[in-house]
């Protein structure tokens, strides 16, 4: 195995005999062969598209495959085998269309022609070493491809939570697929693979506007909310990852049986839909960031339903009482798929949550957010003339995701120690490093904003532009707004390349700067975007305050 996908990987370097994350060899080698034959499909479809015969269920088997890579996604081999064996399958149906329709496939390439049947063929194909990702040998184009399969990856997800709710943009899907048949193109050069990931960006920015459409058409704009951290003493359902969707549905089912539904990790901004606010048995966010599951989990007492990544592998004290649905997967827990409408039966949850002891407290209080794009845009006037007064000095983008290192500390202090003229604008599990702190407000505008989901990460982006719009300034660096963003996953790739597009400059990210970024990649980005690390708290608040 070989990867370097997340910001836990081994060294800085690389995984190779087991991921930090708990990914086996086997695992990841099954899941880099399943990349291997989506660009397969995606070389094809693209001579299928050109003829006007694209079907829809190829844009949502790669979309759903991209989705379970995506690290802590899907620990379930048996998922990917079949996966693999029903991408073949797809794959020689479209050339066959493609012919059919009076086409051909040039492409001769192993992505295209390679088939395997067998666990064995799999398996045995799996270890090749055209397969994974060190099959790329120029580790400049090898970083590139990387980061554009990443950013990807990161698309993928928004765009599925957007199919979930009936929203979908066909020129996302068309990227995707012509940017897949990019990665295995060995005729394009460094330069090309820059102009590319900045071109992910844009549709970056699209897939993360959809999704913003989507979830807001379907449950309203985001409001100031306060979310109940505390319990009840009633049997409950612990509901984590991203898709409101399935949320919906798991509390109209709820409703009524004497289960109350509490959120963990990046489903917590659910709290702040109005859509959501009408059942009563939604009762708040237990615990914390992903990392913290095998803790918050055991202590949860009920059964926990993922929609999503992040899942650690689960303790054997709480593994049977775990669900997965949607892209998500552990081998031996049960999986809830979906049916032809979309729908979803969560009867046996439900029932198993009766017979569970309700959620031990691990803590009281609330927690305020909400304010997504909607919302600030709304108090617009009083942010305005905060800035205009001096009473706030600067906004702090601190967007993104959590995890289990130390080193990741250095957020909670940083939020301590940031002058108290200092507002900061978050998105994603990045916040359960400084939500819980007291911070305080100026002039009644908290300094912790919470916009939402990492795909919220869009609002602050929105309102970085209209505050630019208000000040009548030409570019969003000359705001007074610092970018100080903590990654792990490869939805944060995304999220980094659409802010890139954006013109966005002399972004911080930590706690360590990607392991896949080579280091001529990373000068690329240093020189043309200002991309730093992160240092010591101390000194990195005095860089940031005199910018
Ligand atoms: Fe290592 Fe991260 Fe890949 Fe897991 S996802 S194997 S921790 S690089
Ligand atoms: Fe968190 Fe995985 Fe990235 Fe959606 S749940 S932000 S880490």
């Amino acid at each position: 195995m070989f990867c370097y996908q997340c910001q836990e990987t081994a060294k800085g370097t690389g995984c190779t005999i087991r991921g930090v994350c708990g990914k086996t060899s086997d695992l990841s080698n099954i899941q880099d062969l399943l990349i291997y034959v989506v660009k397969g499909i995606a070389i094809v479809n693209n001579r299928a598209r050109a003829l006007g015969i694209n079907k829809k269920e190829t844009d949502k088997f790669i979309v759903d495959a991209l989705f379970m890579t995506i690290t802590n996604a899907n620990w379930d081999p048996a998922r990917f085998y079949d996966k693999i064996r029903a991408g073949l399958k797809l794959r020689e149906e479209i050339k066959e269309a493609v012919v059919k329709a009076g086409g051909s496939i040039e492409n001769t390439s192993d992505f295209v022609t390679w088939y395997g049947e067998t666990d064995e063929e799999l398996k045995a194909k799996s270890e090749a070493p055209e397969v994974g990702v060190l099959a790329t040998a120029n580790e400049d184009i090898r970083s590139l491809r990387e980061l554009l399969t990443y950013g990807l990856k990161g698309m993928a997800a928004y765009l599925e939570h957007a199919n979930n709710l009936g929203y979908d943009d066909d020129s996302i899907n068309a990227f995707m697929q012509k940017a897949l048949e990019d990665i295995t193109n060995d005729a394009l050069t460094a330069d090309q693979l820059v102009a590319l990931n900045l071109e992910a960006g844009k549709y970056g920015v699209d897939v993360m506007a959809l999704l913003d459409k989507a979830n807001t058409s379907t449950y309203g704009n985001p409001e100031i909310t306060k979310v109940n951290i505390g319990v009840r003493n009633n049997p409950a359902i612990l509901v984590s990852g991203h898709d409101l969707r399935d949320l919906e549905q798991l509390l109209e089912q709820t409703k009524g049986t004497g289960v109350d539904v509490y959120t963990h990790g990046e489903m917590l901004p659910a709290h702040y839909y109005p859509a959501f606010k009408k059942y009563e048995h939604f009762v708040g966010n237990y615990g914390n960031a992903w990392w913290l599951q095998d803790k918050e989990f055991e202590s949860f007492n009920g059964p926990i339903l993922m929609t999503t990544n992040c899942i650690v592998p689960p303790k054997a004290s709480y593994k049977n009482r775990m669900f997965t649905t949607g892209s998500t997967g552990i081998d031996g827990v049960k999986h809830i798929e979906a049916n032809a409408d979309g729908t979803k039966d969560f009867s046996e949850i439900i029932e198993l949550a009766k017979t569970l002891p309700a959620p031990t407290e691990i803590e009281r209080g609330e927690i305020v957010g909400g304010f997504a794009h909607a919302t600030v845009l709304g108090i617009a006037d009083k942010v305005i003339e905060a800035v205009k007064s001096g009473a706030i000095k600067r906004f702090f983008v601190m967007a993104g995701c959590d995890g289990r290192m130390k080193s990741r500390e250095y957020y909670t202090e940083f939020a301590k120690k940031l002058p108290k003229d200092a507002v900061i604008l978050t998105a994603g599990c990045a916040k359960y490093k400084y939500n819980k702190l007291d911070l305080g407000d100026i002039n009644g505008i908290p300094r912790v904003l919470d916009a939402g989901q990492c795909n919220d990460s869009y609002s602050l982006a929105v309102i970085a532009l209209k505050l630019k719009e208000a000040f009548g300034l030409d570019s969003v660096n000359e705001l007074p707004i610092s970018y100080n963003i903590a990654w792990y996953e490869q939805k944060a790739v995304i999220v980094l390349l659409a802010l890139l597009y954006l013109g966005v400059k002399n972004i911080h990210l930590g706690p360590t700067l990607p392991g896949f970024l080579s280091p001529n990649v990373a000068k690329v980005l240093v020189e043309n975007f200002g991309i730093g690390g992160i240092t010591n708290v101390e000194d990195d608040i005095k860089m940031f305050m005199a910018q």
